[in-house]
């Protein structure tokens, strides 16, 4: 895939308190997004659970009006690569895991961490290599041997586009930060 990521700045955060950081994002931008669990317990386990979370991804992005490039969940933690017109990431993920929580049968006081990663992607290397990631990371975190055996990723739709043949496995791990170290 060709997309170009118009923006080479990110300009730095400001923390204004220790458990809120105030997130600049410029327009357009490309940004991979890792949320995870608190104490990283597997909220995100059963199956019904992940439905459930992409609808609430699903309706965010109709809100919102993000571009949404590709995702993958795990048992406690997800990875997403977005493109906000709005730079609204931070109010969108709030309302995410809000919802989340909301609409959980048993509304347990606190599923998320408080705090996400974000990473604007630099260029189309880096935005390789963080695809390369997404699609990875089931057969990372040891829930798959075979990338393609998993189904809450969007690797089936880059198969479907002709942008990852169906046998594909990372050659190697990337050992980089991605948000989701234990
Ligand atoms: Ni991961």
């Amino acid at each position: 895939m060709s997309k170009q990521c118009c923006v080479l700045m990110y300009l730095p955060s400001i923390v204004y308190a220790m458990s809120n950081i105030r997130r600049h994002f410029l327009p357009n931008c490309m940004v991979f997004l890792t949320l995870v669990c608190a104490n990283r317990k597997p909220w995100l386990q059963p199956s019904c659970d992940k439905a459930r979370l992409m609808s609430i991804v699903g309706d965010l992005r109709l809100e919102y009006g993000f571009q949404f490039h590709a995702w993958v969940i795990l048992d406690d933690h997800m990875h997403l690569l977005v493109t906000d017109p709005d730079c609204s990431i931070p109010a969108w993920i709030q309302k995410l895991k809000l919802r989340f929580v909301r609409s959980h049968p048993d509304r347990p006081v606190q599923i998320w961490q408080g705090r996400y990663w974000d990473h604007v992607i630099r260029d189309g290397n880096d935005l390789r290599r963080h695809l390369d990631y997404i699609h990875h990371n089931p057969v990372k975190h040891g829930l798959v041997s075979v990338t393609g055996d998993y189904n809450w990723s969007s690797f089936s739709s880059f198969v479907r586009r002709g942008w990852y043949p169906r046998d594909w496995q990372a050659i190697a791990e990337d050992d980089g930060e991605f948000g989701d170290s234990p």
